[in-house]
């Protein structure tokens, strides 16, 4: 059958015909690249449903702007380190090294088969030496800039992985109350459970929500461990990362609030006490006015304060000794009091001082003053521990009592002294205005990046410890420090490498021993997006004056759950960077796109629940065309059959009637009065899908190219179509449909042209009239925020659906306002259009 699209067969010719033609490999001239990326898959041997999301996403976007006429860097790379690969390789009695080198194969051959067009010249590969050397040689640049440490310190410990995890790499799970908790582990010990923030004070709260805190790889349970580890201070840029994401128009608001949470920024102030012969300890409080409430002093059991008391007093070292070996989590409302006492910096009444495992070591000043009246945790510890509870905000509204819970909210000030009948909100400036011990401060939840990983398949860190000399770094010209061998252990094989442990010390030839640990792979993506530009350079990481040019990255799209490890990590290393000299911007991504999930049946399409569709099961162009086509990026979608078959159907629509045309010929050259009316809908369906394109919204695009089809379809069957204009909308339709589904668009424009490649044509623009119609669209935006304004409706987030509820319930109304708003704001004549335009939908 001539004119049955055979999908397989086009796409290996094309796929072919671009590779010979080399369509997609970026000049080494090019000035200002459009900077389209997609998260490099990590390799676990497949490309699943998101993968191909995200990619069809990043692919049809780049195909766009190169027929727009830009130069476009769209590459492809690894993200090949990680534990995965070495179980996997444990558990197949492989190593990870073939392994993952298999997965790559596997998978560059699937990204191969869905025809994305990547520049491979520039392809990297995380676990290869000649990129994981620039890991270990910014790893070096960071510590003599300080932005390196080395401490002990309490850990996410997994026992499952063996490994220390980032805080970030912990998730909590809610735990059901009623289930055996043994079931998962079989092991109750081993099970760590946190009580929230909330329930953890009110105890006893019948809503108390147990919370488990898991490993989110493989979700075991997370235990503490107390180990020398590898920081970076990423907290010294606490303050820049939060404040910056102000200006990141062009990330989703969703993003940009989950990493303004993470860091965590709160306003409060730093109180000073007295602790006698122990000096002065200074508190951390977001309510400094309810300062005359507090009724005692708390310190973490890490405190300078509790380390010297512990010198003197037994008890205080055991109980510090008990506590830093569990999870904070456990601790509970555990505390001891000390012989210690404090002075209150305004009343200069003696407060008990107790050492408690609720107060946190690395937030703030790792000491509270207790205010048990006015916030939960203070309150359930003061009650465990007898302790006064004293109300100093009152509030009509609140009928608290304080013996049951504590009242948190604003009020008026009471037994305060001169503070009493003022409002907290003002108090709060008020005391930190008036008392030299009292002084204004921000805090940040935001904890350093703990980068230390006892695995094999990571980069190993560039470190010799000495016994003489300490941490000497491994010498640039040594670089890299490869990795040895891969040996089958349950723990770290690194250690077991007696070749690789035991070396000399740099500095004074002595012997010493090779730091074992390897990094965390999150610092292989952090900065992979610069590789890119010059993938192959051989005395930096990347080419400054190259990254000046070629940055930021234009387009950026992955998986939202990426909202703050990657991402966040990502932002911290450009602006070390550009602190370095090595980068002038301290953004590295101006638009974040993050596509959402693939659903089947209502769950996440996932291999661990098993209802994966291979992304070639329906041949690349509808899956591409599908996923494409069924929702906004950023939206969820349903995967069903019926859906897919539109997207089927689609390809065998356009493709029959270009063959249909070509064969035949059954057009007409005098022209007819309708004749008109087509080529203006040509003329507007370009504008809409290109306006639809530079948006990311592909289903519209989609829907638009649909219509015009129909249309086209309409027209040849009524009369004979003319010839020049019926082949103008065949043509338009084939490169409309080239940046989503680009075998049939090249299908499609090789048999109506019977040369050239799709591919590389420009980009079609309208005959006539439809400037117009897009100053007429920007003017509907352009005037939304007036809209706004003047109509008192629900907030509109996006443009398109003012057309959506204009149309529909209010436009008499809109219009009437646009109208009287004229002379304010608009020329007569854009605003007569825009109520003509809205009065006609
Ligand atoms: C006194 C006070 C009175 C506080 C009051 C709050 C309310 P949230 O509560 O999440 O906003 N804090 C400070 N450092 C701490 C540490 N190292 N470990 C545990 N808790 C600590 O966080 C701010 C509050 O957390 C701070 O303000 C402090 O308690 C507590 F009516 O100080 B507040
Ligand atoms: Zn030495």
């Amino acid at each position: 059958m001539t004119n049955h699209y055979d999908h397989a067969q086009v796409q290996e010719f094309w796929q072919y015909v671009w590779e010979r033609d080399d369509v997609y490999t970026l000049s080494e001239d090019a000035t200002d690249p459009t900077y389209v990326l997609g998260m490099f898959p990590y390799t676990s041997g497949t490309l699943h449903m998101g993968h191909v999301r995200n990619y069809a996403i990043t692919d049809a976007y780049a195909r766009y702007r190169r027929m727009q006429g830009d130069d476009v860097l769209h590459p492809m790379g690894w993200d090949a380190f990680g534990l995965p690969a070495e179980n996997a390789a444990f558990e197949r009695k492989t190593d990870p090294q073939s392994w993952t080198e298999a997965c790559i194969r596997r998978m560059r051959e699937e990204l191969e088969t869905m025809g994305f067009g990547y520049d491979w010249s520039r392809e990297i590969t995380t676990c290869e030496p000649n990129y994981y050397r620039w890991n270990q040689w910014l790893f070096k640049r960071f510590y003599e800039a300080g932005l390196v440490e080395y401490d002990s310190a309490a850990v996410n410990w997994c026992p499952d992985c063996e490994t220390v995890l980032a805080a970030a790499q912990v998730e909590e799970r809610e735990v059901e109350h009623s289930e055996s908790s043994e079931s998962a582990s079989g092991d109750a010990a081993n099970r760590e459970v946190e009580h929230s923030e909330s329930s953890a004070s009110a105890s006893g709260d019948a809503e108390s929500r147990e919370v488990e805190r898991v490993c989110w790889r493989c979700e075991t349970p997370v235990g503490r461990r107390e180990l020398d580890q590898w920081f970076f201070t990423i907290t010294d840029y606490a303050e820049e990362l939060h404040d910056g994401l102000e200006d990141l128009e062009g990330w989703p608001e969703g993003v940009r609030e989950i990493q303004r949470n993470w860091i965590g920024r709160q306003e409060g102030a730093r109180i000073t006490f007295a602790v006698g012969d122990h000096g002065d300890v200074d508190v951390f409080s977001t309510r400094p006015e309810t300062i005359h409430g507090a009724t005692y002093l708390a310190v973490s059991p890490g405190h300078d304060l509790a380390r010297a008391l512990a010198e003197t007093d037994d008890e205080v070292a055991d109980y510090i000794e008990d506590v830093r070996e569990r999870d904070p989590s456990e601790v509970g409302l555990s505390g001891l009091e000390t012989d210690a006492t404090a002075i209150h910096p305004l009343t200069g009444q003696e407060l008990p001082v107790y050492v408690a495992g609720y107060v946190l070591e690395d937030v703030g000043t790792g000491a509270v003053m207790g205010v048990p009246g006015h916030n939960e945790r203070d309150h359930a510890f003061a009650s465990e521990h007898d302790l006064p509870i004293e109300g100093v905000i009152v509030s009509d509204d609140a009928a608290i009592d304080l013996e049951d819970a504590a009242y948190t909210g604003e009020g008026v000030l009471e037994a305060s002294g001169e503070y009493d009948g003022v409002a907290s909100e003002t108090a709060r400036e008020r005391i930190v205005a008036d008392h030299d011990a009292v002084e204004a401060d921000v805090t940040y939840r935001l904890r350093d990046w703990l980068i230390s990983r006892q695995r094999y398949w990571g980069t190993p860190i560039p470190v010799v410890h000495c016994e003489d000399c300490g941490h000497v770094l491994v010498p640039d010209e040594d670089l890299p420090v490869e990795l040895p061998e891969f040996v089958r252990t349950t723990g770290n094989p690194l250690e077991e490498h007696e070749s690789f442990r035991e070396t000399d010390c740099p500095e004074c030839g002595g012997p010493a021993r090779r730091e074992t640990d390897t990094m965390d792979t999150f610092v292989d993506s952090s900065w992979y997006y610069l590789r890119f530009l010059s993938p192959d350079l051989e005395d930096a990481p990347f080419d400054t004056d190259r990254a000046d040019e070629w940055l930021p990255v234009d387009v950026y799209v992955g998986g939202e759950e990426h909202a703050i490890l990657h991402l966040l990590y990502t932002r911290f290393f450009t602006r070390a960077l550009a602190d370095l000299g090595l980068l002038d911007r301290r953004e590295p991504i101006t638009e974040l796109k993050s596509q959402g999930t693939v659903l089947y049946d209502g769950e996440k399409m996932s291999s661990s629940k098993g209802n994966v569709v291979a992304p070639q099961e329906y041949g690349a162009e509808t899956t591409r065309l599908f996923v494409l086509s069924a929702a906004h990026p950023e939206q969820d979608f349903e995967w069903t059959a019926n859906n897919v078959r539109g997207a089927y159907d689609l390809q065998q629509t356009l493709y029959e009637m270009a063959s249909t045309f070509v064969e035949e010929r059954d057009t007409r050259v005098e022209t007819q009065a309708y004749d008109e009316y087509i080529a203006r809908e040509i003329d507007r369906t370009i504008a809409a899908v290109t306006d639809e394109y530079d948006r990311f919204r592909f289903h519209r695009a989609a829907t638009e190219i649909r219509e015009l089809a129909r249309l086209l379809r309409r027209y040849r069957a009524y009369d004979r179509p003319h010839e020049a204009s019926y082949r103008r909308g065949l043509l338009t339709l084939a490169a409309l449909i080239a940046p989503m589904a680009p075998h049939l668009g090249e299908e499609l424009w090789n048999k109506l042209r019977g040369d050239g490649l799709v591919v590389e044509a420009d980009w079609p623009t309208p005959d006539h009239g439809a400037s117009q119609y897009r100053l007429e669209r920007q003017f509907v935006e352009s005037t939304l925020a007036d809209v706004r304004d003047i109509v008192d409706i629900a907030a509109i987030d996006e443009p398109e659906r003012i057309e959506l509820v204009v149309a529909q319930d209010w436009k008499y109304d809109v219009a009437q306002r646009l109208t009287d708003h004229v002379d304010e704001t608009f020329d007569d004549v854009a605003a007569g259009s825009l109520v003509d335009q809205l009065l006609e939908a």
